[in-house]
């Protein structure tokens, strides 16, 4: 079982246009200041944040208690101009997980209501003896020379959104989620998920629009550790030249579930 959280600021729209619109220079720096924190404080329960739109931002977070969560809302409330609310949700899949996340936070106010604030809405948790995460690192093959030192560097990040919506059209299929994560990654939350799936998605992307990836898959108990296990699968499909799609490697604890 996966958990993941949606972290939404509160009432946000209204904020970036009172009294008057923001310099959306300023709201950058907010957002990327914001995820940072998030992400420094979930990571440091082995948590992982995805920036997906940086009003809302989802998150694996195994392992991660009610009180926890709590913690980070408070810090965010006495260091930043905004507050933030939170649903939790758990499934067998990341989508799942992640759809009774938003449902819980949605039963207690809309994102541009004036009353809800900081609100943590539990839809579930996950135990620890439940608790397993399949995450695969999905990387473009050979993105240096044949796009970033050739092309337009626009012309090369259209064609990295482009995998990406294709990526993500044929993952969500599956109940599997995906996140852009810089340069040519995106990692993928895909408990459910086969080897044998993820491959087929991957030759058809490469039919469909001659773009070819490659992907580590790591499994562990917590999403730390299961990134860091798809980040050294990534390595190994280098170090054999690209030559193998995908590359599994998972730690003891998620051996015990699935
Ligand atoms: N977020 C993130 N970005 C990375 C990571 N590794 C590389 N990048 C970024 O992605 C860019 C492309 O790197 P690579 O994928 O190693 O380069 P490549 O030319 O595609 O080579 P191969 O993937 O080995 O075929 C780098 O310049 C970095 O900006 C990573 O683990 N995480
Ligand atoms: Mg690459």
């Amino acid at each position: 079982m996966i958990q993941m959280t949606l972290i939404q600021i509160d009432n946000y729209g209204p904020w970036t246009v009172t009294p008057k619109p923001r310099n959306e220079s300023d709201i950058q720096i907010l957002q990327a200041e914001l995820f940072a924190d998030v992400q420094r404080q979930f990571a440091a329960k082995k948590g992982l944040v995805f920036f997906t739109r940086f009003d809302n931002m989802l998150a694996i977070t195994n392992g991660i208690n009610r009180e926890d969560h709590f913690r980070i809302q408070r810090s965010i409330r006495n260091r930043f101009p905004i507050t933030i609310s939170m649903g939790v949700g758990t499934g067998e899949t990341p989508y799942k997980a992640q759809k009774l996340a938003t449902k819980a936070l949605q039963k207690k106010g809309g994102a541009q209501s004036a009353e809800r604030k900081e609100t943590l809405a539990i839809d579930s948790l996950v135990d620890e003896k439940d608790s397993y995460i399949q995450i695969a690192h999905i990387d473009i093959n050979g993105i240096t020379e044949t796009l970033t030192d050739n092309e337009p560097a626009f012309d090369t990040n259209f064609i990295v959104n482009k995998a990406q919506h294709y990526l993500m059209t044929k993952l969500i299929k599956k109940g599997a989620l995906l996140f852009f994560i810089g340069g040519d990654n995106f990692m993928s939350p895909c408990n459910g998920l086969s080897p044998q799936e993820l491959i087929d998605i991957i030759e058809k992307i490469k039919e469909e629009i001659g773009i070819s990836h490659k992907a580590g898959i790591g499994r562990s108990n917590n999403a730390e550790d299961a990134a860091y296990l798809s980040d050294l699968g990534l390595e190994t499909i280098r170090e054999g030249n690209n030559n193998k799609i995908v590359h599994i490697l998972e730690d003891e604890t998620s051996k015990k579930i699935i």
